[in-house]
């Protein structure tokens, strides 16, 4: 039999995380970009360089395919504690409650988190769905990333999607499931996080909840707004590696989750990497006559290995850069 579960999770143990934000930080205008239109390429770069972050509408991955994989995410999460278990690690892949990473971040949070290139064995109809979704959703990183590079007017449209495309790409996948917190109901002008805030290490990440609130992004001016929920569409974030690979003229997105109390949350969230060895240096095609790279010269593996070895919060890029850059 089946035994239903909500994680046990002891408040107690997430008193600490409230978050400083008011729960009604204010929605934002989050670009949207439709896919179908001929200038995207010119508003995703704009996109890019203001919010780190943008909506995609008309992006072609059948809703279908989302709600698919999510119920059966659904149904892994229902099952009880034990069975969870049995995935658990190797860390950091596999499922994951409460613990962030391995540097004593917590959120209010379980999730799976599964390398995509390949895909492991899981349950049939989890793999199946999962191996649909993140298909699709790789080849839509890899058309964001050529349309970022027409957009720069780069000579080489495949300049980053080769990365994304390569058999060796880092791509991992997560999908997080933020069960309510009706404890939180009566505490108000504060929120618990489900997700503490930080910076995606990756190229790029692609993210579709299920019309749940919750995602908040940091704006350049420091101000945190939540992102308005919407079921249809995907939503795109640029991760450090980008904002290397453009010497800064891309920066990546501070984001967060904070928890509702009534309303559980489910997000699936693509991340496409180099493979290991590749060295993350500005494109030369970028830079302009004279302009010197604003960061030392490392490899994927090696800002990876320092990212795991991070907290959450942390400016993870800085000791990487030539000089230091406010964050
Ligand atoms: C943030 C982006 C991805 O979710 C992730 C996260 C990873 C993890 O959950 O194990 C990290 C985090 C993420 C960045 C810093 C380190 C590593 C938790 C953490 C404290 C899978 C990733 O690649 O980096």
């Amino acid at each position: 039999m089946v035994v239903l579960s909500q994680p046990t999770l002891d408040l107690n143990q997430y008193s600490l995380l409230r978050s400083t934000c008011k729960p009604t930080a204010s929605f934002a205008d989050i670009p949207e970009i439709d896919l179908s239109d001929p200038n995207a390429k010119f508003h995703i770069v704009k996109a890019c360089e203001e919010f780190g972050f943008f909506k995609l509408v008309n992006h072609r991955v059948p809703i279908e395919l989302m709600t698919k994989l999510e119920d059966e995410s659904l149904c892994f999460f229902k099952l009880s504690e034990s069975e969870k278990d049995k995935a658990r690690p190797p860390h950091p892949l596999g499922y994951g409650s409460k613990n962030i990473g391995s540097n004593g971040d917590k959120g209010w949070i379980e999730y799976l988190l599964i390398n995509a290139n390949p895909l492991p064995i899981f349950s049939h109809d989890f793999l199946c769905a999962a191996t649909e979704y993140v298909t699709a959703v790789k080849k839509l990183s890899c058309e964001v990333v050529e349309l970022i590079a027409e957009g720069l007017k780069m000579e080489r449209r495949n300049a980053i999607s080769k990365l994304l495309n390569d058999e060796k790409a880092d791509c991992c996948f997560r999908v997080n499931h933020y069960p309510p917190c009706p404890e939180m109901q009566g505490l108000s002008g504060r929120n618990m996080i489900g997700f503490g805030e930080h910076t995606d290490p990756q190229i790029i990440s692609i993210l579709r909840s299920n019309n749940s609130t919750g995602l908040q992004i940091c704006l350049r001016d420091g101000a945190w707004v939540s992102v308005p929920p919407d079921n249809g569409a995907l939503f795109v974030n640029v991760g450090d590696a980008l904002q290397v690979m453009t010497n800064g003229r891309f920066k990546s997105v501070k984001h967060k989750v904070v928890v509702d109390p009534n309303r559980e949350r489910v997000s699936m969230i693509y991340f496409g990497g180099p493979p290991l060895s590749e060295k993350i240096t500005p494109l030369p095609e970028l830079l302009e006559d004279g302009e010197e790279s604003l960061y030392k010269e490392f490899t994927w593996w090696e800002y990876k290995t320092a990212a795991y070895k991070s907290k959450l919060a942390d400016y993870r890029l800085g000791a990487f850069e030539k000089s230091p850059i406010s964050s």
